[in-house]
């Protein structure tokens, strides 16, 4: 039974303090196990173990009958020793890690309250809390006006920007849905996220009507191409609508330059959408803001502050300038959810901007953060880590043992790749390629078996194999970097 049933039999007063122990000890084994060792670089990152040795040491198939408590300590006890320990420092694998206490707070509390964020009546808090965050964020992009959503990922927000553009150029595809509309094309650099061509054809676009822009040997986005693309689109008798431009591009971490493209939106009249998902954290950043100068030109901007920010999984948020359109281009109205005779302002019932129904508090935790570090610390959090990848990039550079593949990576995901002594030296050997292709994946399993850290590696466009670091932890310190160094030079031998 749930905590508080009449009927529960852990209503017993013995029963009941066994009940309220054993909650308890799950909490602290979670902050002993997870939050503290997890974090210590003493430990592991990950307790590697295949698939089949997994189902021999965890008990996975759940039965007719109860398990005790005990026994569901243990396997909270596995599932916390075989799962990646994200908060670790040397998790830099992907876009997201570490634990930070107030975001983590915020999410263990919204869990337990277990809102949905669709109605006031049921999300007073959460609905203006949320209002009050999006304004921030809105004033730090400098939109003059809009609206926004927490959105269950960067996918998703990169979908609201499609839905927004098609509609803005075509509002009665809302009713009439694609029949009648001339065939629709968008664009986005060759490196952007492929959320871009998934959302475009779950939305019925098509991902062949997502043009692929070409990028610099910076990874950014050809403007050049991008106008004479339009043009060729607009000679087929297609009908451009939107560009989708990054600013941290989830490889290279390259940012695309807003102004140019910017203008040509304007002189094409297409809806410019900004992907900071990665890169928009330098918006809290004097130092770092200029790579995402022209941002306030965007129609729509998707950022996660679950990624440089550290804030829990999942956080993120699409901005859009465009005050009504969320609404307009989203509501159904449901009149048992969204009644329009309630006694309180219905304009705060949000839920009918969103595609979702039900809707997780995701405000809570980025708002937890930014009120214990204010923005001066979130302003810090980033200066630090672009510094620390800057130092990382100044140890490697001139190493015959690692190569950069960007001479100057601007974002903090640095990608090189790693030479072993057998390929030093021989880099212009007719198949230095294939076999530098096949030196990330072996050091990889290396890294995972021993558990050591973790860094995830990629092939990108012709480019063979090669790493990406990402730091985003603040934790994060030099000490660290010549750590990581040291690590690839031990299972990069032979
Ligand atoms: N949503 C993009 C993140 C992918 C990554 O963590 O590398």
């Amino acid at each position: 039974y749930a905590l508080g049933s009449d009927v529960c039999s852990f209503h017993s007063a013995p029963s009941k303090m066994l009940h309220d122990q054993w909650f308890r000890e799950c909490v602290d084994a979670v902050l002993e196990e997870v939050v503290f060792k997890g974090t210590d670089r003493k430990n592991k990152v990950v307790n590697w173990k295949s698939p089949e040795e997994l189902k021999d040491v965890i008990d996975f198939a759940v039965k007719r009958s109860p398990s005790t408590h005990e026994n569901l300590m243990q396997h909270i006890k596995n599932v916390i020793k075989y799962s990646v320990k994200t908060g670790h420092p040397y998790f830099m694998n992907q876009l997201f890690s570490s634990v930070d206490p107030y975001g983590l707070i915020g999410q263990w509390l919204g869990d337990a309250l277990n809102s949905s964020v669709y109605t006031y009546e049921v999300a007073p808090v959460f609905t203006v809390m949320e209002q009050f965050v999006l304004n921030e964020i809105k004033n730090l992009i400098a939109f003059n006006d809009g609206d926004g959503i927490f959105s269950p990922g960067g996918s998703i927000a990169n979908g609201y920007a499609i839905n927004c553009a098609r509609f803005h150029k075509f509002p009665e595809v809302k009713q009439k849905g694609l029949h009648g509309l001339p065939r629709l094309v968008m664009f986005t650099s060759k490196d952007s996220h492929y959320s871009i061509q998934k959302l475009a054809a779950f939305e019925g676009l098509g991902s062949d009507n997502v043009y692929s822009v070409k990028t610099d040997s910076r990874g950014k986005m050809d403007t050049q191409d991008l106008e004479k693309q339009i043009l060729e689109a607009i000679a087929e008798k297609a009908v451009p609508f939107m560009v989708s431009a990054t600013s941290g591009t989830t490889v290279l971490g390259a940012f695309d330059p807003l102004l140019g493209i910017a203008d040509i939106c304007k002189k094409y009249n297409l809806w410019l959408h900004v992907d900071a998902a990665w890169g928009g954290a330098v918006m809290f950043s004097k130092k770092h803001r200029y790579l995402i100068d022209g941002i306030e030109k965007a129609d729509s901007v998707t950022f996660n502050p679950h990624k440089m920010l550290t804030a829990p999984q999942q956080c993120s948020v699409f901005m859009t300038k465009q005050k009504e359109i969320l609404h307009l281009c989203h509501s159904c109205n449901a009149k048992y959810l969204f009644q329009k005779d309630k006694f309180y302002d219905t304009s705060y019932d949000t839920g009918d901007k969103h595609i979702q129904c039900g809707r997780r508090a995701d405000v809570l935790k980025f708002w937890l953060m930014w009120k214990a570090k204010g923005t001066e610390g979130l302003e810090k959090h980033v200066d630090h880590v672009f510094k620390i990848s800057k130092n990382f990039v100044e140890k490697i550079k001139n190493r015959t043992d690692f190569r950069l593949v960007l001479p100057e990576p601007e974002c903090t995901n640095i990608c090189f790749w790693y030479l072993p002594k057998s390929l030093q030296n021989h880099h212009n050997s007719i198949d230095f390629d294939t076999k530098l292709h096949k030196v990330a994946p072996k050091i990889k399993e290396r890294m995972m078996r021993e558990g050591t850290m973790m860094i995830t590696y990629q092939p990108l466009n012709d480019l063979p194999n090669f790493f990406r670091l990402v730091v985003q932890n603040s934790a994060l310190n030099t000490d660290d970097m010549d750590f990581i160094i040291k690590e690839f030079v031990r299972l990069g031998e032979n």
